[in-house]
């Protein structure tokens, strides 16, 4: 039987003893952290986010911006393929207007999450330009994120640690992530074909997995191994939108795969990304660092080191 338990443990302490940090994160293969970024800045990406729905007319104006409330009448019109675009919850032109955002990329460098990382690895951090968002709007077409190992969509080193938080405070019902604990030690499981975003569900040997589950606030930030399985809890409310970022890191001086560096799903290049954006340093980070590049490897998904 699969258990279920709710409360990350949080992680915060740890950050001052990098020994038990590291010895937390294989044991686990994710660590949690409460109130990591502050919440007020959170909440400014949040209202972002928002006002990009707005302009679509997918904000139900009966209740505040800030409650994310979809207006579902008009959500209900966006075709299913538009709205499933690349498993971000909204279709292509809003996700380009969200990947405009300096807020959203610049905060992946936020100091607190490169402290993070810096003390994992014991290294100097690489933060993956590729920073995704989702915005499921209420629809019976955005389906849950279905269980998956990200290494299969990252590929590059084996290092690479997700961040994932819930831009606003995220209840259970509103269908935030969910791990595996200590699944990164299963090896690279085998996909199958699923709905959600990513497209691929590993498959499960039998069901002896205690799936962590809980409730996040503004701020508070999941991280987790690319080979640590994970899922999305299914939207329980009917007419919320909920909102999140993946920000990925790597030790910098491990390999990475080319696709790490565009933007997600293509949507822009950097330059139309990049138009209006007040902080220069963001720009290109990535190209002042030497950096080891591996080939996509199209066979790792098919190359099993575990199958039931
Ligand atoms: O937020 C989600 O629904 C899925 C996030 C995720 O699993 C991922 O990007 O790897």
């Amino acid at each position: 039987m699969s258990t279920i338990t709710k409360g990350y443990p949080d992680a915060a302490a740890l950050l001052d003893d990098p020994a038990a940090l590291r010895a937390q994160a294989e044991e686990d293969g994710f660590l949690f952290f409460k109130g990591l970024l502050p919440r007020e800045v959170v909440l400014e990406l949040r209202r972002q986010f928002l006002e990009t729905l707005d302009k679509y007319g997918w904000v139900d104006h009966n209740h505040d911006l800030m409650d994310g409330v979809g207006d579902v009448e008009a959500i209900a019109r966006v075709p299913r393929e538009e709205i499933i675009f690349c498993g971000t919850g909204v279709p292509r032109p809003a996700y380009q207007d969200i990947q405009r955002l300096e807020l959203f990329h610049s905060l992946a460098h936020h100091p607190r999450l490169i402290q993070v990382f810096e003390t994992l690895f014991g290294e100097d951090v690489l933060p993956h330009p590729r920073n995704i968002a989702r915005l499921m709007m209420p629809s019976p077409d955005n389906a849950p994120t279905p269980p998956h190992q990200d290494y299969i969509h990252i590929q590059g080193t084996r290092n690479v640690w997700t961040a994932w938080f819930p831009v606003g405070d995220c209840p259970i019902p509103l269908g935030n992530l969910s791990v595996i604990r200590g699944s990164h030690r299963l090896g690279l499981l085998a996909p199958k074909a699923a709905d959600g975003a990513g497209g691929l569900e590993v498959m499960l040997c039998g069901d002896e997995y205690e799936w962590i589950e809980d409730d996040f606030e503004a701020g508070d930030v999941l991280t987790f191994g690319s080979h640590t399985v994970h899922k999305s809890l299914p939207l329980q409310m009917p007419d919320r939108i909920r909102m999140s970022c993946d920000y990925r890191y790597q030790p910098a001086s491990e390999d990475i795969e080319a696709n790490s560096l565009r933007v997600h799903c293509d949507v822009l290049e950097w330059d139309q990304v990049y138009e209006g954006w007040r902080n220069e340093a963001l720009k290109y980070y990535w190209q002042e660092r030497t950096l080891e590049l591996s080939p996509w490897d199209e066979s790792i998904r098919w190359q099993k080191e575990k199958i039931c």
